[in-house]
C-alpha cells in the first residue's frame, strides 16, 4: 500500500491473522504520527470496517516505540489531512474491538491513539504520557477529553501539566491500561489479549462513553490547581489552556469538549512559545551531532578518576556513580578526602531520607566509589576529571602527575571554568588526550556539559567525552578554547552590560526584576549572591593585570566584596539574607554604595525602563554570541541556545538567545547596538557576523545546519 500523501510506501502495514487485523506502524526512529502514518491508520480503519472477516483490530508500533506522538517537525507548517483528531475518532467509532498493544514510548498523540482504542495493554518497560506542555502545546487529538474519562479529571490534569512519563505499572494503576503483559513482544501480547476478548465476546468500549470518576470533586480542586499552576509556571501559555480543557471535559458533552480542545490547541500552536520550546527540544538533540562523532569511535568508559572532592569534584563523582561507572576520587590529604566522602554521601543520604532511594541501593552505589589520597590509584582508569582549585599552576602540576601515572589511552579532562586548556595540555606528553569537561554546579543536577576541544585534542577523545555525556544524561555542547569558552564568556559580557546599567542609573533590584519578568528564575545580582561574589572577584582581580585600560570598569561589586559580603554564604551580598526569611531583601546600604560610586565617577543617574534594561542585556548577549560563532568557538547558534537553556537559566520557552534574536529581528538587535554605541563605542562593537546576516536578510537559524 502506498501513502496518498507522497506515493511512498506507507509506513503502516496491515495483516489479517486469525480474523484479527494486525496494524503495524513502522516510521523509525519513534513512529511519529506524520501525514503518511495518519493516512495509513485511517486506511487500516476503513479496511477493518469494510472487511467482514475482520473481527478485531490490533495496533502495534514496530521497533523501540509504540508511537512517540505527532511529528514535531510538522508543527509550524501547513497542516496535512487527515488530521489526528479525526483519525482517533474513526478508530474509536469502529464497531469491532480495537486493542493498542504498547511497547516503549506511547506519548502525546501516540497515547491519544491508544486512548481512542477500546483496550490497552503494554510491556513492562513501556512509558505513557501526554508531554505536549513541554512543547508549548496541549494534547490536541482528544487527549484532554479521553484521559479524564480513563484516569479521572485531576489525575489527567496533573499528568498533562507535569509532562511526565508514567511507567506501565503506574499507568495501569491510573486506569490508562487494562493490563501490563509479562512478554516483551507487543504483537504476541496483543494477540493473546485480543483472543481473550473475542473468547469472552467482549464489547466495543468507547472511552468517550466513560464517566469521569471524580466529576463531583474535580471542579473545586481544579481551581486550586489552576492557582498553583499559574504561580509555578509564570509566563507559560499552555498550562492554563490544559486546565480549561479539563474543565470542558467536566462540563460539556464529548464532541463539544473536542471542539473546545481543538480551539485551545490552535491557540497554543500560534503562540511564539511553541516555536521556542520545539527549538529547544531539537537543539537538545542536535548538539550531540558533531564532526568528531562520525570521525571516531569512543574509547572504553567504565572507570573514572575524579581529582578534588570539593563543590564540583563531589557533584561530578555523584553524576558518574549515577551513570553506573566505577569512580576513584583523589584528594590532597586525609581531611580533604573525608570532606569529599561527606559531600558525596550527603546527596544519597538525602535521597534515602526522602524515600527516593533505598538504603540498599545507596550501599550498592557507594560500593562503586574508591576514596584515595594516592594518585597511583588512578593508573588504570579510562578517564580522569580534574576539579582542583582554579589556579593554572596547581592544574599544571596535577596534569604533569597524571601524564606520568595514567595508562596509555586514558582521557585526561579538566573542569576549569576559564583557564587555557592548551596551556594545561602542553605540560603533558599526550596533549591529544587532553580535553575540557566543564560541568555546572551542582554537577549531578545541572544538565549542561561544555565539552571544550583544545587545539591538539583527538577526535577519539572528543567522541569519548560525548559518550560520557550520554551516559550521564547530560546535554553536551562542543566548545573551542577561549576565555570562558561559550557560556562564561557570553555571561561576562551581559554581566558587564548589567553593571553599566547599574552605574548609569538602574538599581540592581530593577535589573533583577526585569530579567525575572523576561522569564529567568533569577536576575544577575541574585545569581551572583547564589554562586558567591568572591569567585567573580577573584576572576576580576586575576584579569586586572591584562584589562584594557580604555575599557569601562564598574567597581560596585568590588566595593561590596571588600566588605566581605559574598552573598548567601555570608548572609549578605547585593541582598540581605535574614534567618528564616525566604530569599534576599534589597539592601539600602548597597544602594548607598551604588550612589557613592556614581558620584565618584561623576555619573548623573538616569531612568531605565524594564524594556531599556532587557534590550541592552539581550543585545550584549546576542552580540557576543555572534562573535563566539564567527570565531568558531561554538559550531552553531543552537549550541549557544542549548548552553544558556541548560546551564544559565535562559527561559526555555524563548528558545535560547540566538533563537530569541531571530524572533526579535536581527535588524532590531543591530539597531539597538548601534544606538548604544553612541554612548560607548568600545563596548558596543557590532559583531561582523551580525552585520553580515542583517545585510543578507538572514537569521541565525540559517547557520544551524553543519556544513
Ligand atoms: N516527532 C519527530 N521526531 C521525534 C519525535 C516526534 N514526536 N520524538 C522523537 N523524535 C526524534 C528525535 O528528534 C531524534 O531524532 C530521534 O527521534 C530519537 O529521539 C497531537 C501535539 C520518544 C522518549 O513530546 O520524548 O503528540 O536526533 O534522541 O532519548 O496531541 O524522543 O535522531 O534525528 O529523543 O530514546 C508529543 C518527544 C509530541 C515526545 C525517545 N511527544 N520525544 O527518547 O531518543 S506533540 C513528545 C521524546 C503531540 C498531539 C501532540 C523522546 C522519546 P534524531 P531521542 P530517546
Ligand atoms: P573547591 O575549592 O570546592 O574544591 C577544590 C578541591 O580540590 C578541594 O577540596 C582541594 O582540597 C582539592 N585540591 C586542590 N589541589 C589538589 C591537588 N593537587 N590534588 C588533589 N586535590 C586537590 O572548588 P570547586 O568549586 O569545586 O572548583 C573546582 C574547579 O571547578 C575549579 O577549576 C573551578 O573553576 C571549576 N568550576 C567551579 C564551578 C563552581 O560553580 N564552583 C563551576 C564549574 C567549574
Amino acid at each position: 500500500m502506498t501513502s496518498p500523501a507522497n506515493h511512498l510506501p506507507s509506513p503502516v502495514h496491515t495483516a489479517l491473522q486469525e480474523g484479527i487485523l494486525v496494524v503495524r506502524i513502522d516510521n523509525p526512529p519513534v513512529n511519529a504520527l506524520n501525514a503518511a502514518v495518519r493516512a495509513g491508520l485511517q486506511a487500516a480503519v476503513q479496511q477493518a470496517q469494510s472487511d467482514a472477516s475482520v473481527r478485531a483490530v490490533l495496533l502495534v508500533g514496530v521497533g523501540r516505540a509504540f508511537i512517540a506522538g505527532a511529528d514535531i517537525r510538522e508543527f509550524g507548517k501547513p497542516p496535512q489531512e487527515p488530521l489526528l483528531p479525526g483519525v482517533c475518532n474513526q478508530i474509536e467509532a469502529l464497531d469491532k474491538p480495537v486493542v493498542a498493544s504498547i511497547n516503549g514510548p506511547a506519548l502525546g498523540g501516540g497515547l491519544e491513539v491508544a486512548m481512542a482504542a477500546h483496550y490497552r495493554v503494554a510491556t513492562p518497560h513501556s512509558k505513557l504520557g501526554l508531554p505536549e506542555v513541554t512543547l508549548g502545546l496541549l494534547p490536541g487529538a482528544g487527549g484532554t477529553q479521553r484521559a479524564p474519562r480513563l484516569m479521572g479529571a485531576m489525575a489527567a490534569a496533573e499528568l498533562m501539566l507535569s509532562g511526565k512519563h508514567l511507567s506501565a505499572d503506574a499507568a495501569h494503576k491510573a486506569g490508562l491500561l487494562d493490563a501490563v503483559a509479562s512478554g516483551a513482544d507487543a504483537v504476541d501480547n496483543g494477540l493473546a489479549f485480543v483472543r481473550d476478548l473475542l473468547a469472552r465476546n467482549a464489547p466495543v468500549r468507547r472511552t468517550r462513553d466513560q464517566a469521569i470518576s471524580d466529576a463531583a470533586t474535580a471542579p473545586a480542586a481544579l481551581d486550586q490547581l489552576a492557582a498553583d499552576t499559574a504561580a509555578r509556571n509564570k509566563g507559560l501559555f499552555s498550562p492554563a489552556k490544559i486546565i480549561d480543557c479539563v474543565r470542558a471535559a467536566l462540563r460539556m458533552p464529548f464532541d463539544e469538549g473536542l471542539a473546545f480542545e481543538r480551539a485551545r490547541f490552535v491557540e497554543c500552536l500560534d503562540s511564539p512559545q511553541r516555536a521556542g520550546l520545539i527549538h529547544a527540544f531539537f537543539a537538545e538533540r542536535e548538539v550531540a551531532k558533531i564532526p568528531e562523532a562520525s570521525a571516531a569511535q569512543p574509547r572504553p568508559l567504565q572507570t573514572i578518576g575524579v581529582i578534588g572532592g570539593g563543590t564540583m569534584g563531589a557533584g561530578i563523582t555523584v553524576a558518574a556513580l549515577d551513570a553506573g561507572l566505577q569512580v576513584t576520587m583523589v584528594e590532597r590529604d586525609a581531611d580533604s578526602i573525608a570532606r569529599g566522602r561527606t559531600n558525596v554521601e550527603k546527596v544519597y543520604n538525602s535521597l534515602v531520607d526522602r524515600q527516593r532511594m533505598t538504603a540498599q541501593a545507596r550501599e550498592a552505589v557507594l560500593a562503586r566509589l574508591t576514596l584515595s589520597t594516592d594518585y597511583d590509584d588512578l593508573k588504570d582508569v579510562d578517564l580522569v576529571i580534574e576539579a582542583v582549585f582554579e589556579d593554572l599552576g596547581v592544574k599544571k602540576e596535577v596534569f604533569a602527575q597524571l601524564d606520568r601515572i595514567c595508562k596509555s589511552g586514558a582521557v585526561l579532562a579538566t573542569n576549569t571554568s576559564y583557564l587555557d586548556i592548551d596551556a594545561i595540555a602542553a605540560v603533558t606528553r599526550r596533549p591529544s588526550d587532553v580535553i575540557g569537561l566543564h560541568f555546572f554546579s551542582p554537577a549531578n543536577i545541572m544538565r549542561l556539559l561544555e565539552i571544550v576541544v583544545a587545539e591538539r585534542t583527538s577526535a577519539e577523545v572528543v567522541a569519548t567525552a560525548f559518550e560520557l555525556a550520554r551516559k550521564m544524561k547530560k546535554v553536551p555542547v562542543r566548545a573551542g578554547v577561549c576565555d570562558g569558552f561559550i557560556g562564561n564568556r557570553i555571561l561576562a559580557t551581559y554581566r558587564q552590560a548589567a553593571d553599566y546599567l547599574m552605574e548609569d542609573g538602574a538599581s540592581p533590584y530593577d535589573i533583577d526584576k526585569a530579567v525575572r519578568d523576561f522569564g529567568y528564575p533569577m536576575g544577575p545580582y541574585q545569581m551572583m549572591d547564589l554562586t558567591g561574589g568572591d569567585i567573580g572577584w577573584a576572576t576580576r582581580k586575576r584579569k586586572a593585570l591584562t584589562r584594557d585600560p580604555k575599557t569601562r570598569y564598574v567597581e560596585i561589586s568590588d566595593r561590596i566584596c571588600e566588605r566581605g559580603w559574598f552573598g548567601q554564604k555570608t548572609g549578605r551580598g547585593y541582598y540581605v539574607y535574614a534567618q528564616g526569611v525566604r530569599g534576599g531583601q534589597p539592601d539600602p546600604e548597597v544602594a548607598q554604595i551604588v550612589d557613592a560610586e556614581r558620584a565618584r565617577k561623576g555619573v548623573t543617574p538616569r531612568a531605565f525602563s524594564a524594556d531599556d534594561i532587557m534590550r541592552r542585556y539581550m543585545a550584549a548577549m546576542v552580540n557576543e554570541g555572534a562573535k563566539v560563532l564567527e570565531e568558531g568557538v561554538a559550531l552553531r547558534p543552537l549550541d549557544i541556545d542549548a548552553t544558556f537553556i541548560f546551564g544559565y537559566g535562559f527561559p526555555r520557552w524563548r528558545g535560547g538567545p540566538m533563537f530569541w534574536a531571530d524572533a526579535y529581528g536581527l535588524p532590531n538587535v543591530l539597531a539597538d547596538i548601534e544606538a548604544f554605541a553612541k554612548e560607548d563605542a568600545l563596548f558596543w562593537q557590532p559583531a561582523p557576523l551580525l552585520q553580515k546576516l542583517v545585510a543578507e536578510g538572514r537569521g541565525f537559524a540559517s547557520l544551524n545546519t553543519l556544513k
